[in-house]
């Protein structure tokens, strides 16, 4: 949109030698201005493989293997009774990126082109916490084979500094199924003060 501009005017007063240094000035200034497009053009895009938000002080993710079509869900519940999972994205000051369906939905279109995301990863940020004790559950959504699926349970603590508080592997077998991942404890300071694997059944009757 600019170079058109660009070029109209340039067009437009070739002739025209007195107007030389508006010209120069004008380009000056769109040189600026495109140099400030592009930075924050790279400000926004910084790398492509880091989904984390600035402000989450916590992400709790679950990544079953890549190309995988089976449905899994991440279900957390804050200390406050606040449920966040595919049927509510948004909950306190939870939220879960999206409801990943194995690899429904993993094929998008991008300008025209079609792009597979083989990716199979839930993810729920918590942007700010609260202390108190939150309960990480998994769903097997849908199961397509007999032998068990591995999904992996991380969560991270983002302030001051990334740590992994916690990293553990679930072998889920049927449909249906809910199993407590583990459940955490925050002090007042948002420090991890205790874990335990308590089961606690989040959506009753499994499926929606
Ligand atoms: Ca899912
Ligand atoms: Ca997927």
């Amino acid at each position: 949109m600019w170079k058109m501009t660009l070029s109209k005017k340039i067009l437009f007063h070739e002739d025209n030698s007195g107007d030389a240094f508006t010209d120069l000035l004008f380009n000056a200034l769109l040189g600026f201005a495109f140099m400030f497009f592009i930075a924050f053009s790279l400000i926004q895009n910084p790398q492509d493989g880091g989904n984390i938000e600035s402000k989450a002080e916590f992400i709790i993710s679950a990544e079953w293997e890549d190309h995988h079509p089976d449905d899994v869900d991440l279900i957390v519940e804050d200390p406050k009774g606040n449920i966040v999972y595919f049927q509510r994205q948004q909950a306190g000051l939870m939220h879960l990126d999206r409801d990943d369906r194995g690899t429904l939905a993993d094929r998008l279109i991008i300008d025209g082109v079609e792009v597979e995301n083989p990716s199979n990863q839930e993810v729920v940020t918590i942007r700010g916490f609260m202390s108190g004790e939150y309960v990480v559950n998994l769903l097997y959504y849908k199961s397509n084979f007999i032998t068990p699926l591995k999904v992996k349970v991380k969560i991270e603590k983002i302030n001051p500094k990334l740590e992994v508080v916690y990293f553990g592997d679930y072998y889920l077998k049927r449909t249906g199924e809910e199993v407590t991942a583990v459940r955490f404890l925050l002090d007042n300071k948002g420090i991890v003060a205790d874990l335990n694997y308590l089961q606690k059944p989040i959506i009753s009757g499994g499926v929606k």
